[in-house]
């Protein structure tokens, strides 16, 4: 628990899988916090100060000390709240989790994101190729219930938007026949409880992503 001097401030927008694993986290380590919704096409003074780099969120605010970019922010949170830990303690399973992490942001996340809400047919299928080529590593890497073994680490975490795609995307981004595995895990982890705890309902996720799609549209115009 966040001790009654702590003060833990989370700015996000509801519906971002980015967010929602700074949630999950915080979840998993019973942190209290305070949640701050923003609008990304009137970002807050609060957002633009905090995170003038990349004017993105999720951003955490520990005792007026901002942390950006949700790997980073789960890190922290981890080396914080020492309870409940979400890396492993071994330095080679830590450098492991945190290559597939980073792994998942470089290779999975665009090409998951355009497979399922590109408008355009042919680059859709080509993202679908660059998603596919690179889920089979995680289904490969997959060897237990989650990727943390029997309970949920750093990278399950990282892979969220996984089963968050799956669940608004009208064609799912995979079928249990071609990743068997990948398939179970999604639907484990999107039933865990604490993944349960942060997920907003379907229709504002599929709100979310339909907002994030126009404007990613609008501004390539
Ligand atoms: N690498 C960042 C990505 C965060 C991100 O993409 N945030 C999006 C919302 S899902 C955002 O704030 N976008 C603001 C913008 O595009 O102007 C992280 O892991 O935190």
């Amino acid at each position: 628990m966040a001790s009654s001097e702590e003060e833990v401030t989370l700015l996000g927008v509801v519906g971002s899988p980015f967010l929602h694993r700074v949630q999950i986290a915080l979840t998993l380590k019973r942190v209290e916090y305070k949640y701050v919704e923003d609008d990304l096409n009137n970002k807050s003074d609060l957002l633009l100060k905090y995170n003038p780099v990349y004017k993105m969120i999720p951003v955490l605010v520990h005792n007026e000390k901002p942390i950006s970019e949700s790997l980073v922010i789960l890190e922290y949170i981890d080396e914080t709240w020492k309870h409940n830990p979400i890396l492993p303690s071994d330095p080679y399973q830590r450098a492991l989790a945190r290559f597939w992490a980073k792994f998942i942001d470089d290779k999975c996340v665009a090409p998951a994101w355009k497979s399922a809400f590109m408008a355009d047919e042919k680059a859709r299928e080509k993202a679908t190729e660059e998603l596919f080529e690179a889920l089979n590593f995680l289904e490969n890497e997959l060897k237990e219930k989650f990727f943390g073994g029997e309970e949920i680490n750093f990278v399950d975490i990282a892979a969220v938007f996984i089963p968050i795609i799956q669940e608004v995307a009208e064609m799912q981004l995979f079928t249990s026949e071609k990743f068997p595995k990948l398939f179970k895990w999604s639907q484990d982890f999107y039933n865990h409880p604490v993944v349960k705890e942060n997920m907003p309902p379907k229709d504002q996720l599929f709100a979310y992503f339909k907002a994030r799609a126009q404007s990613l549209a609008a501004n390539k115009k």
